[in-house]
């Protein structure tokens, strides 16, 4: 046994594998419910230092969060030194540790990785970690310092905190005193570093009216608040509800940008007047959707693909008036995205769009392939990315007059407010407010860009989700076999129909997306092919119905 690992057994037996489930890292890392997750999460303590050795010393985060999954699920997730996600490749390992079934293997599959990685064991590994508010996490928190433990890794508690919020720390520490520092690495340094930006692109302009926010009862509850404490000014007026953080039974249950998303529909707690304002936050504030009704009461929601397009939109049109040529804006999308969205970006705003699969690690990457990147899943989460060479030809580039000056400091600001290693709900809404401050609009002016084909996002609970394959950024099933042809069959039954079925990486279900040119049209879609997916490939509880 390698005398770096001495330890790991003897913690290890303390937290057993349950023997009848197999883990699995998926979309966002591993997802189910919490209290199975001790040994798990323990693991995933173990192979975090390994990270930080693989990465002479760097240090690499681990969250514990379901996000907008159920308050009986928990989860756990690496994070890579830039407070980006975890390198694909390490996801298997991350799966055969946690699927290890006697401690012994455990400390063997340590050993093959550090051997297979050429790991120098004598380097300190060093870990930043935090949670939400679920009643699992103080259970797997003490678990993963078992892990933590186990490896001497010197480690950094950051308490309970936003999924971004710990991607923001990790990515802080890693470029402390470098030419790329990114801010100080603690709530304060956090609040400081998005409210100055956010400031700096505001002040002068016309005041808004509050922002009423649902925060999923969830973490994002205390932190928007103190967020709006740094802040402290008329331009960050909010009214936050859904912030029961301590009563059981209550995260993203009725509310939360989940919950708006799939039942398109405001949550419980707030009351919509026609011209009030309204964003949602998931369960880790790391989403977020807009909303807002008409005079006729009507529910107009404002989800990713529409923060993505104003967004893109905003930040071409700066890059323009700056006068810089070489500096392109790109948008990324997945198969979610809205048929309308995606027109209007290539025939609207003639920008440059690329489709990913789910899972924003998969987004980031191919919006790091763009000068500035900016990609939102239709579920409201995303970010913005300024590549190197993106903020070398800023550096370098000299405006000719005080409006291509103005807008270069603008551009600036923005990178500012932005943050670039997550999707994050809460700089995600200063980004959202700054342009709708800057631009003097209403939801409803920013809602009449396009309009949205009509959707409908369906879950069907099946005995093996693991039976599904697709290809074709998961558009298309490749399993189970002729499922694909039915879903097909049906969709050339609707005008402007489009539909897809995919398994869920985070929770134990499928999900069907369908769009078509009207409601009822869209809906009816949607509860065929899921009615079909029940039928033929092992449907569970109670078959999908209108
Ligand atoms: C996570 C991922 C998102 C993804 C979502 C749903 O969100 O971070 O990128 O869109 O899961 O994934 P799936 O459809 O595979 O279940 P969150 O907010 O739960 O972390």
């Amino acid at each position: 046994m390698t005398s770096s690992f001495a330890k790991v057994a003897e913690y290890s037996a303390k937290h057993p594998k349950p023997a009848d489930i197999t883990f699995a890292y998926g979309t966002a890392g591993f997802r189910t419910i919490g209290e199975t997750l001790e040994s798990t999460v323990f693991r995933c303590g173990l192979l975090a230092a390994l990270r930080s050795q693989s990465k002479q010393g760097r240090v690499i985060g681990i969250m514990i969060t379901a996000s907008h999954n159920h308050e009986r699920d928990n989860g756990v997730k690496l994070v890579d030194p830039m407070g980006e996600m975890l390198q694909q490749s390490w996801e298997g390992y991350c799966t055969e540790i946690a699927n290890a079934s006697t401690d012994a293997q455990v400390v063997e599959i340590l050993s093959e990785i550090a051997e297979a990685e050429g790991i120098d064991l004598s380097v300190t590994p060093k870990v930043a970690y935090a949670r939400d508010t679920r009643p699992s996490g103080p259970l797997l928190l003490s678990a993963l310092q078992d892990g933590l433990a186990a490896m001497d890794v010197d480690a950094t508690n950051y308490g309970i905190v936003t999924t971004p919020q710990l991607h923001f720390f990790v990515r802080c520490l890693n470029t402390k005193g470098s030419p790329a520092e990114y801010g100080e690495a603690n709530e304060a340094g956090y609040y400081r570093k998005y409210g100055q930006a956010f400031l700096r692109l505001v002040e002068g302009k016309p005041l808004p009216s509050t922002l009423y926010i649902d925060a999923a009862n969830g973490v994002g509850a205390p932190q928007v608040r103190k967020l709006a404490e740094a802040i402290n000014s008329p331009y960050f007026s909010i009214d936050v509800r859904n912030t029961d953080t301590e009563t059981l039974g209550k995260l993203n249950i009725d509310c939360g940008a989940d919950y708006v998303k799939s039942n398109q529909h405001q949550p419980r707690g707030i009351m919509l007047t026609p011209s009030g304002r309204y964003c949602s936050f998931d369960g880790d504030a790391d989403r977020i959707l807009y909303y807002y009704s008409d005079e006729c009461g009507t529910f107009h929601l404002l989800d990713g693909d529409k923060i993505s397009t104003l967004v893109a939109t905003y930040l071409r049109d700066l890059v323009a008036t700056a006068g810089i040529e070489d500096l392109d804006v790109g948008v990324v999308q997945t198969a979610y995205a809205n048929g309308s969205s995606t027109r209007y970006i290539k025939d609207t705003l003639k920008l440059h769009t690329v489709f990913a699969m789910t899972g924003v690690k998969y987004l980031h990457h191919e919006a790091e392939k763009m000068n500035i990147g900016v990609y939102f899943e239709a579920n409201g989460h995303g970010t913005v990315l300024f590549n190197a060479s993106a903020v070398n030809t800023l550096r370098e580039f000299v405006p000719a007059s005080p409006a291509q000056a103005e807008a270069v400091e603008r551009l600036w600001a923005l990178r500012d407010l932005i943050n670039e290693s997550v999707g994050d709900a809460m700089a995600d809404m200063l980004l959202v407010e700054a342009i709708l401050i800057c631009k003097g609009w209403t939801l409803a002016q920013w809602d009449e860009s396009y309009t949205d084909l009509p959707s409908r996002l369906l879950k069907v609970v099946v005995n093996d989700r693991n039976i599904f394959k697709t290809t074709n950024a998961e558009q298309t099933l490749t399993s189970p076999h002729g499922l694909q042809e039915v879903v097909d069959e049906l969709t050339a039954k609707f005008p402007k129909g489009r539909s897809f079925v995919r398994p869920s990486g985070t929770e134990d279900a499928v999900r069907v997306y369908a769009e078509a040119a009207t409601r009822g049209e869209c809906d009816q879609l949607a509860y065929s092919v899921a009615g079909a997916v029940f039928d033929k490939a092992g449907g569970r509880g109670e078959r999908p119905a209108e």
